[in-house]
C-alpha cells in the first residue's frame, strides 16, 4: 500500500492500494501507524467516521465554506453517527471512550474545523456543563434533544472587553423576586453556534450566599426569552463552514431552575473548554493528515522540469516534515487519550496537547500549500481552507500563547499572565 504509484495521466491522482477497513491508517503512506495500539471497536469507529466524513461531508465542504454557510442538513446524520454528545454516557449519548472520541475528531477536522467546531461545541461545552455542573432534571430536559440534534447549544464566555482573561466578564446576573430567578445583562461574542442555538450556557458574575464578591456562574438561557438576541458575525475569513455570532443579553429573566447548581467560579468555564481542548489535540492531527495526504498525492501528480514534483529532494523534505510531525501528534493525543481514559489527564497535559497539535497543524497546512504552487490558493485542492481554518484554531480555546504560559507556570510555579 506504500509504494509510489506513477499516476495514469498527467494531474490525475496516483492510485492508492488496497485499504484493510480494519487498520483504519492502511491504504495511506504513513510508516508511523496507531491501528495496533487500538481495540476493535476503536478501529471500527475511526473508519466509519472517515467513511462518513468523505461520503457526506467532502462532497458539499467547499460550497458550504465559499457561501460561509453551516450544513445544517448533516444535524441528524451527526446524531446518527453518534457525534453529538459522544463521550457521555446515557441521555441517548454514545459513550464513546476518550481514544475513540477523539478519533472521530481527527475525521471531523480532516474535512473541515468548522465541522469539527460544531460537534465539539454542541459535546464539550454545551451537554458537558449540563450533563457535569447540571441537575438530574436539567440533564433531562436538554441531553436527550441535544444528543439527537434536534436542539442546538452554545457557550458564552467571551466578551468584548474579555477574551483571554476571562474573569474580568463584565456580563452580571442580579437575584430578583421571591423565587431567586436571575436577570442576565451583558454581551458576549465570538460565539460559534449562538446564531442557531436553542440553549446558551452563558457564563455570569453574581452575587452569591450573600457574599458581596461577586462569583461566575452558568445558566441556560433559552431561545425566545425576552432581551436575548444572538445576531450573525460577517466577514469572517476563516472557519466559514461554521457559524458564529454574539449573544447580546438586555435584562434577560433567567428561572433559578436554569441556573447550573454544582459549579462555582471560573473553574466551571475552564473545565467544560478542558474537554473541548482536548478533542481539539486529537482534530488538529486529522487536519494536518488531510493537507499531508493531498500534498503527497499532488506533488506524485504533477511534472515539472521532466519528472513529478515529489521526486525533487526539497520536495521530499517537505513530505518528511509533513508526515513525521503528524506521527508524533498522534502519539501525543493517543498517550493522553489512555490517562484521560484512567482519569489522569491533567489541564496542563491538555495544554500541551491543544498547543503543540495545533501549531503543528497549522505548519504543516501552510508547508502543504506551498507545495501545490498557484494551485494552491484554490478551493478545490482543499489546503487554502485548512490554513485559513487552522488561525482560528490557533486563537479560540485558549490562545497559543496562553497555552504557553499555562504550560510554563506548571513548569516554573510562577504565573506569566499578567
Ligand atoms: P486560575 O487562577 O488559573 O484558575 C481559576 C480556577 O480555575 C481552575 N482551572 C481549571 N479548571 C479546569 N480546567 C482548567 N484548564 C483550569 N485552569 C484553571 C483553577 O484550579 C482555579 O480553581 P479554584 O478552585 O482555585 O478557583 O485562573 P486565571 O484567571 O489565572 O486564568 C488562567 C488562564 C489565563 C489560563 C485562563 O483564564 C484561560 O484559559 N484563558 C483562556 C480563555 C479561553 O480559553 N477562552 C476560550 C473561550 S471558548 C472558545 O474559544 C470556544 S471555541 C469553540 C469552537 O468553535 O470549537
Ligand atoms: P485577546 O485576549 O485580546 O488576545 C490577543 C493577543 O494577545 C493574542 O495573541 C493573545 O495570545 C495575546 N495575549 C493575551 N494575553 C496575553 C498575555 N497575558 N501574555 C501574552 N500574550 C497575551 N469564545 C466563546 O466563549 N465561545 C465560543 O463558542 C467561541 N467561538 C469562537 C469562534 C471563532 C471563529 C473565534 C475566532 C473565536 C471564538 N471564541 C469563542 C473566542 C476565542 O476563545 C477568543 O478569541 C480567544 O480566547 C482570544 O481572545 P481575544 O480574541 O479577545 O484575544
Amino acid at each position: 500500500a506504500r509504494a509510489v504509484r506513477k499516476p495514469t495521466r498527467p494531474g490525475a491522482r496516483p492510485t492508492r492500494g488496497p485499504r484493510d477497513k480494519s487498520a483504519p491508517m492502511s491504504g495511506v503512506p504513513y510508516i508511523l501507524t496507531i491501528d495496533h495500539l487500538l481495540t476493535d471497536e476503536e478501529r471500527l469507529i475511526w473508519q466509519a467516521a472517515r467513511d462518513f466524513g468523505e461520503r457526506r461531508i467532502a462532497p458539499v465542504i467547499e460550497k458550504h465554506y465559499e457561501h460561509a454557510t453551516f450544513p445544517r442538513e448533516l444535524i441528524p446524520e451527526f446524531a446518527a453517527m453518534g457525534f453529538l454528545g459522544a463521550p457521555l454516557h446515557g441521555y441517548g449519548c454514545a459513550g464513546m471512550n476518550p481514544v475513540a472520541y477523539g478519533l472521530t475528531m481527527i475525521e471531523l477536522e480532516r474535512q473541515d474545523s468548522g465541522i469539527r467546531s460544531f460537534c465539539s461545541v454542541q459535546s464539550a461545552l454545551a451537554m458537558w456543563p449540563i450533563y457535569a455542573y447540571g441537575d438530574e432534571d436539567q440533564r433531562q430536559r436538554w441531553l436527550p434533544g441535544m444528543a439527537k440534534g434536534e436542539i442546538i447549544g452554545a457557550f458564552g464566555l467571551t466578551e468584548p472587553n474579555s477574551g483571554s482573561d476571562p474573569g474580568s466578564m463584565r456580563t452580571h446576573a442580579r437575584q430578583q423576586g421571591p423565587g431567586g430567578d436571575y436577570v442576565l445583562t451583558g454581551q458576549k461574542m465570538w460565539i460559534t453556534n449562538s446564531p442557531i442555538a436553542d440553549v446558551l450556557v452563558v457564563w455570569a458574575k453574581t452575587l452569591d450566599h450573600g457574599s458581596d464578591t461577586p462569583v461566575i456562574r452558568g445558566f441556560l438561557v433559552e431561545r425566545g426569552m425576552k432581551g436575548l438576541q444572538t445576531p450573525e458575525t460577517h466577514g469572517k475569513l476563516s472557519l466559514r463552514a461554521s457559524i458564529t455570532g454574539e449573544i447580546v443579553l438586555d435584562e434577560v429573566h433567567v428561572p433559578k431552575a436554569n441556573l447550573l447548581p454544582g459549579v462555582h467560579g471560573l473553574k466551571g468555564p475552564l473545565g467544560c473548554l478542558t474537554q473541548a481542548r482536548y478533542g481539539i489535540g486529537w482534530g488538529a492531527v486529522g487536519a494536518a493528515m488531510g493537507v499531508y495526504e493531498r500534498a503527497r498525492d499532488y506533488t506524485l501528480a504533477r511534472t515539472q522540469f521532466g519528472r513529478p514534483l515529489a521526486g525533487f529532494q526539497l520536495t521530499q523534505q517537505k513530505l518528511v516534515e509533513l508526515h513525521n510531525e503528524i506521527g508524533k501528534g498522534l502519539l501525543l493525543a493517543y498517550h493522553f487519550g489512555r490517562l484521560k481514559q484512567d482519569g489522569k489527564l491533567t489541564p496542563e497535559q491538555v495544554s500541551y496537547l491543544k498547543r503543540d497539535n495545533v501549531r503543528m497543524a497549522l505548519e504543516s497546512a501552510r508547508t502543504a500549500r506551498s507545495m501545490f504552487g498557484g494551485n494552491g490558493i484554490m478551493g478545490e485542492y482543499h489546503v487554502m481552507r485548512h490554513v485559513c481554518n487552522l488561525e482560528t484554531v490557533y486563537t479560540y480555546e485558549g490562545t497559543h500563547e496562553i497555552h504557553t504560559l499555562a504550560i510554563g507556570r506548571a513548569l516554573t510555579g510562577l504565573a506569566a499572565f499578567t
